[in-house]
């Protein structure tokens, strides 16, 4: 037994707010968990401090799958994003401690490597069509073997997921929501246009990805797939919303280009039909989202008897806590596909530092005990909380989508 005696939550802006739970137990041993939930940061942190610590102080901090199910089946109040991010913390915080009193890395204690190392994927955004492409040039000649292409839309003013600054993507830009104009008739233009551009100057042999961040309806995600088969994607991600997961068989009867979806899934109820049905080939759910490591693991388990294989989430959104976690679970997975990386600010990685590194497109969680990832509390009191949202998207008729 080693009993929770604190636990604490840290909500920092170094660039971008962060929320981190800290867990400290009565040996001395401290375990950090990401709770960070873009634009509802401070519901997660309130979530924590007022219903979660209290029922955990005096518990045994060995008992992770106990203090899951305790959290999970014993609210009443099942699921939901704020309440699987806070759970998902605890749940980080708790593998952190068990590494770290084992002396292993937590990767060991989920059954050991299942590979040599983990393939990331960078990005690639431009304004333009040759602003993204120079970009990708650039990802690869620093070892990427995998890219994601995002470029402006001609003829709209602004596009999700392509960045104002050229080296740091950070889609929450306001403290009440941006309001963006979409055309999905310019966008099924402009992305086939892309990729064509792409394989002629890129060549065939780095895997190219492109996330339509739930823009498209069922149909026009078909089309889409269907006009982009020719340049052999590695995935196609987010292409309807997957409210209704039956809503993917449309995509999958007219499309072979690989389907991904699920950055914003909370639970394994989330994509229990994706997967059951072979609806998406790749599950981006997380470690931070998800319910944790020991929650992800089991969807994972779920993915791996229907061939879909891992592909977590990983923008700047996800604290390097959740960066850690995500390495340590890629390693060990056996149905591992790939593992989204964006590079964090210079102050974000001072307030989170971190044993895990890239060489050459791949990632390494690194030996240190627990997730080899810590919050330097006095680096992150210097930046206090400031709200921030991610924008609000119309389309053309001013209308909001209804799909
Ligand atoms: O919109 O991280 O694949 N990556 C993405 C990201 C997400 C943000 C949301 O918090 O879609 O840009
Ligand atoms: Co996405």
């Amino acid at each position: 037994m080693i009993k929770i005696a604190a636990a604490r939550v840290i909500v920092t802006c170094p660039g971008r707010n962060f929320v981190t739970l800290k867990i400290q137990t009565s040996e001395g041993i401290h375990g950090v968990g990401d709770a960070t939930l873009n634009g509802r940061e401070l519901a997660v942190a309130s979530y924590l401090n007022d219903h979660v610590i209290p029922c955990l102080i005096g518990r045994d901090a060995h008992r992770i799958e106990d203090i899951w199910q305790y959290l999970y089946r014993g609210a009443y109040w099942r699921r939901g994003p704020v309440t699987m991010s806070a759970i998902a913390a605890v749940d980080m915080a708790l593998w952190d401690i068990k590494g770290k009193v084992a002396r292993l890395p937590v990767y060991q204690l989920l059954g050991g490597a299942s590979r040599q190392h983990v393939m990331v994927y960078g990005h690639a955004n431009g304004t333009t069509l040759e602003q993204t492409l120079e970009q990708a040039r650039s990802l690869l000649a620093q070892g990427y073997r995998a890219v994601r292409l995002q470029s402006g839309v001609p003829g709209l003013k602004s596009t999700y997921g392509v960045s104002k600054d050229r080296f740091f993507y950070e889609p929450a830009d306001a403290d009440i929501p941006t309001e963006t104009v979409w055309s999905t008739p310019a966008y099924l233009r402009s992305v086939p246009a892309l990729f064509e551009a792409a394989r002629q100057q890129l060549g065939w042999e780095v895997h190219l990805l492109h996330d339509v961040h739930h823009r498209l309806t069922p149909i026009e995600a078909g089309r889409l797939g269907s006009d982009l088969e020719p340049f052999r994607l590695f995935w196609l991600e987010d292409a309807t919303p997957a409210d209704n997961q039956e809503a993917f068989r449309l995509i999958r009867a007219n499309t072979t280009t690989p389907l991904a979806a699920g950055e914003v899934f909370n639970s394994i109820w989330d994509c229990k039909t994706l997967i059951e049905q072979q609806l998406i080939d790749y599950i981006r759910a997380t470690v931070l989202h998800a319910g944790g490591i020991t929650h992800l693991r089991r969807i994972a388990s779920l993915a791996d008897l229907y061939n879909v294989r891992t592909g977590c989430h990983g923008a700047t959104d996800l604290s390097p806590v959740t960066m850690a976690a995500a390495l340590h679970f890629d390693l060990s997975v056996p149905n591992f596909g790939i593992q989204e990386y964006m590079r964090h600010s210079e102050a974000t990685d001072a307030v989170f530092p971190h044993h895990y590194g890239f060489d050459a497109g791949f990632m390494y969680p690194g030996e240190a005990a627990g997730l080899g990832v810590d919050i330097d509390e006095a680096a992150a009191a210097k930046f206090p909380y400031r709200r921030a949202y991610l924008p609000v998207n119309r389309l053309e008729d001013g209308s909001m989508f209804n799909w």
